[in-house]
């Protein structure tokens, strides 16, 4: 049997499309909201099956992926998020890279001699790294028009990850990789009249909008906290607006707010651009956090732990 496990994000679904593109295999897809990362755990492998896993955390997914390993299943793992420690297997096939300018995409693009390289620069902009994007970009000789291009779709296949649960999303993860797959370039998709691409654009459009008229709980010249409201479209949008945020002040923190089930708060961390650091640090002191130094994020935060969220937010980024 064959698994892939991937982020239901831009980089998570594109991984997945280049290892695809260049040699199609049948497999079982498990993948989710982009927040869903322990995943490894809904497969049931067996000896001999194999187990492909992109984009989500060694570290959120090491007791399934030891159990995997034991039993004698082939684990081929790419991934730049906090590892833990990785198990010593001969099963184990990994190419991790904890770089904070590197993306599963793009591992998975130098490990197929960039074959689909215009896929892995457009996960690259829906991981917020337009830096590292468009200098990729540049290599290829792209032009203004087409990085933006690129950047955009990147951009909502990112957002479509963002929410809850499935049923926020405007596309099951599983279902977006699967309307995707048939385009060996993402500008196929851009130029297809009413494709994803086109769908996606306009629904990130109202969501953003909403966005930005929130309620700002705090703001000083270190970080600032936006609340959104109890919505769907507050769930979708929360990542791809923190990146906005991010990008229009990249001297500050961000962190955006929303309500989850649990009857508290979900929340979205964005390091500084200029300091790409410490995400993670602000927001594994939390139960539920996680994440990447320059992008992480807290599941579940209690209403009553809202206040000292942000004064360690503030503090940790004062210096
Ligand atoms: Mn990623």
């Amino acid at each position: 049997m064959n698994y892939d496990v991937f982020n239901g994000d831009a980089d998570g679904i594109i991984a997945l499309l280049q290892l695809q593109l260049a040699n199609p295999i049948e497999s079982i897809k498990i993948t989710g909201v982009k927040r869903d990362i322990s995943l490894l755990k809904q497969v049931d492998a067996k000896a001999g099956d194999n187990v492909r896993v992109l984009d989500i955390s060694m570290e959120k997914n090491t007791e399934a992926l030891n159990q995997a390993l034991a039993i004698g299943a082939d684990v081929f793992y790419v991934d730049h998020h906090r590892t833990g420690e990785i198990p010593q297997s001969a099963n184990l096939d990994a190419h991790i890279d904890l770089d904070a300018n590197t993306c599963t995409s793009l591992i998975v693009s130098d490990l197929l001699n960039k074959e689909f390289h215009l896929w892995a620069i457009t996960a690259a902009y829906g991981d917020n790294l337009f830096v590292k994007a468009d200098s990729e970009a540049d290599v290829l000789g792209l032009t203004l028009a087409q990085k933006m291009q690129l950047k955009a779709l990147g951009t909502y296949i990112n957002y479509n990850g963002y929410g809850s649960e499935v049923s926020d999303l405007h596309y099951p993860p599983a279902e977006l990789f699967e309307l995707l797959l048939p385009h060996t370039s993402p500008f196929d998709v851009i130029n297809e009249t009413n494709s994803v691409y086109h769908k996606l654009a306009s629904a990130y459009n109202e969501d953003i909008e909403l966005a930005h008229a929130a309620e700002v709980l705090f703001d000083s010249n270190i970080a600032k906290v936006v609340l959104l409201e109890d919505a769907a479209w507050s769930r979708r949008v929360s990542g791809v607006f923190g990146n906005d945020l991010a990008n229009q002040s990249p001297d500050k923190a961000h962190a955006v707010i929303s309500y989850n089930k649990q009857g508290g708060y979900t929340v979205s961390v964005r390091a500084p651009l200029a300091n790409k650091q410490g995400a993670d640090a602000v927001c594994t002191q939390f139960k539920t956090g996680g994440g990447r130094t320059a992008a992480a994020g807290i599941n579940h935060l209690e209403k009553t732990e809202l206040e000292d969220f942000i004064s360690v937010l503030n503090n940790y980024y004062i210096n």
